[in-house]
């Protein structure tokens, strides 16, 4: 087909009269040769005809009407259902640039390799065309992208992601910047060709050009290869211009905290992918007289504001969030985001009565159709719905979301907490002595990798603010800018820093801290230290809180359990200090003189203990 026949790709189909964009619409229509192209608008009768074009597909499933409203299950195919990170690339000019921490290759080669893979790669299938904005569109920058995808799934899931719609199209104008992202499933299908449920290609690219703010995804149709807006945007293309700019683009969610006395704190936190994030943004405290709001679950933006305090948003609309393990008890507020309908999940398990289950979910059911479309019942050896299932829900049907989620302005941060799963070593809660000190926390951050990516689960790897898979630079710069940042401000006013471990075991392997709502008590305490209004203790790694210091009040956890969650074990951490220093090998010759120096500071407590 010549593009002069593709239909939907003349100028008056396009609801923009942008020249890059439709230049740019043109070239990659032409290139990849859909049978037509499309503009999406976001619009519920988008989103009706396109759920029920995926329904007769068999690529989605309607749910129950009254139990699941205009709510949709995915099964992806089984090959396709993670992050890859072995197939993510930043193509930096340099390859100094990219790091130690990413796969790199030549711009100009990954540009040719995929030009290839994308030549006839969307024949038989529709070209969406998706301009997006990350963050409030009524910011004085708005930070606009426009995704062209072969996948109506993605259009759906971006539409509940990010903002979308013809205000976004209006704040493009004729010449505002905006990110190209480009998303072919790599499964072009020849005429009379049946189509598969989940269309996806074995061989896939998850390429960013940092300094073109360019992205280019293939092959997967999963959501952080796919849905663009969201990790390669938000976190990957964002964290270069950040470093460029001066601000700070980060894997964190954002929780508004209000105290009996009515008072607000804002609290970023970056733990690693399915390692609580989404818990804590949506905490019900136990703790009476303590409230919670939440403004988002997995990334936050965050610069300095005119009165030099750290202002952080959100650049999401909705919550891409891990099912296994989310329940009425552990996460009240996620059920009743997803159950208010206009949800997509995607790998959970389906119900006799078409609705949907998963591992840790209340109910005993002894039927189900597993994530794969297999018969299931509790004597079966396989989990029902993956572990890294996903529910795609709007943001804004959150009971707990805090009314100023959506203000351009943001809000000042007080505390930021690191964390990540650590059977053993590290204690429950630990404040930095300076900001220094908490980047140099946030800097060796070590997790039990999760289902969240590919690789062996359980295994411990350096996870720096839990950002090591989204890093859109070289790690050394990013913790040089990060100590930079500390460096130009009033110590004052900075947030103050905290490294948490909800996830310390005891010799039974049972968890020691009972957690999730439970962890109001630890961020009664952080509030605490902020106002100067409680003790803990100095140790080599920080000021760790004691049992007294806490509020442990009705809490039903042995003394034994809460000591040893707390401890500081001199031997564990003279046990980390080889892995920490094969880290910082690895990070080489741009790793920040302030982090070796508080790596030399706490070698010699340690050994002075
Ligand atoms: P991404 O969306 O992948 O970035 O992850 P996330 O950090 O938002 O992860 P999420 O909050 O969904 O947590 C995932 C897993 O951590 C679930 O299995 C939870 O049950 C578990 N989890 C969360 N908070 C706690 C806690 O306080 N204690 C324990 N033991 N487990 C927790
Ligand atoms: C993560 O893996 O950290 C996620 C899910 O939040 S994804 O969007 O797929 O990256
Ligand atoms: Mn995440």
């Amino acid at each position: 087909m010549t593009s002069a026949t593709i239909p939907g790709l003349d100028p008056d189909s396009a609801p923009t009269s942008h020249t890059e964009l439709l230049a740019w619409v043109r070239e990659i229509a032409e290139l990849t040769q859909p049978d037509r192209v499309e503009w999406s608008d976001g619009s519920d009768a988008e989103w009706d005809r396109l759920t029920t074009e995926l329904v007769a597909a068999g690529t989605l499933t309607k749910l129950n009407e009254d139990k699941a409203p205009n709510s949709f299950l995915a099964n992806s195919d089984p090959a396709d259902v993670a992050r890859v990170e072995s197939r993510t690339y930043i193509c930096s000019k340099r390859e100094v640039d990219a790091g130690p921490t990413n796969n790199w290759v030549d711009p100009t080669e990954m540009r040719a390799t995929m030009t290839d893979l994308y030549r006839g790669s969307m024949r038989g299938r529709t070209m969406y065309v998706i301009p997006f904005c990350m963050g409030p569109l009524g910011s004085d920058d708005p930070k606009l992208g426009v995704e062209i995808t072969d996948s109506a799934y993605v259009v759906l899931s971006m539409r509940v992601m990010t903002r979308v719609g013809p205000e976004v199209v209006a704040a493009l104008g004729e010449d505002r910047f905006f990110v190209k992202a480009l998303h072919s499933l790599g499964a072009p299908l020849e005429s009379g060709q049946d189509d598969v449920p989940w269309p996806c290609n074995p061989d896939k690219y998850i390429t960013h050009f940092p300094e073109d703010r360019e992205i280019w995804s293939f092959g997967s149709g999963y959501g952080g290869n796919a849905l663009l807006g969201k990790k390669c945007y938000s976190l990957r293309i964002a964290s270069a211009m950040a470093h460029d700019e001066g601000w700070l683009a980060e894997h964190m969610l954002i929780l508004k905290l209000i105290s009996p006395e009515e008072k607000a704190y804002y609290i970023a936190a970056a733990f690693p992918s399915a390692c609580g994030k989404t818990n804590l943004a949506m905490i019900q405290p136990t703790i009476p007289g303590w409230r919670a709001e939440t403004l988002g679950d997995d990334i936050a933006w965050m610069r300095f504001g005119d009165d030099g305090r750290l202002y952080a948003v959100n650049p999401e609309f909705g919550f891409f969030g891990v099912a296994p393990g989310t329940n009425y008890s552990s996460n009240p507020n996620a059920m009743k985001t997803m159950e208010a309908g206009n949800t997509i999940y995607t790998n959970v398990a389906r119900t006799d009565d078409n609705n949907v289950w998963w591992e840790g979910l209340e109910g005993d059911p002894q039927h189900l159709i597993d994530w794969r479309g297999n018969d299931w019942t509790p004597d079966s050896d396989t989990p029902a719905a993956h572990p890294n299932s996903r529910y795609c829900t709007p943001m804004s049907q959150c009971p707990i979301m805090a009314p100023e989620w959506d203000d351009p302005k943001g809000v000042p941060i007080s505390a930021i907490l690191f964390g990540g799963r650590r059977k053993t070593t590290v204690p429950l809660v630990t404040e930095a002595r300076s900001w220094q000190h908490g980047v140099f926390m946030g800097a060796t951050v070590g997790s039990e990798q999760t289902a969240a990516a590919e690789g062996t689960v359980g295994t411990i790897r350096r996870d720096p603010m839990a950002m090591l898979p989204f890093l859109g630079y070289n790690v050394g710069d990013y913790l040089n800018h990060w100590i930079d940042l500390g460096k130009n401000a009033d110590e004052s006013k900075l947030p103050k820093v905290f490294y948490v471990n909800w996830f310390r075991r005891g010799a039974d392997k049972r968890f020691l801290w009972p957690g999730f709502g439970e962890n109001s008590r630890v961020l009664k305490w952080i509030v605490e230290r902020i106002e100067g209004k409680t003790g803990g203790i100095d140790t080599p790694v920080g000021i760790v809180a004691t049992p007294e210091s806490l509020d442990l009040e009705g809490l039903d956890v042995s003394e034994a359990d809460v000591a040893e969650a707390l401890a500081v074990n001199t031997d564990e951490w003279l046990n980390e200090i080889p892995s920490i220093e094969e880290w910082f090998d690895f990070v080489g010759e741009k790793l920040p003189t302030g982090i070796k120096d508080e790596f030399d500071s706490l070698k010699q407590r340690l050994n002075a203990d």
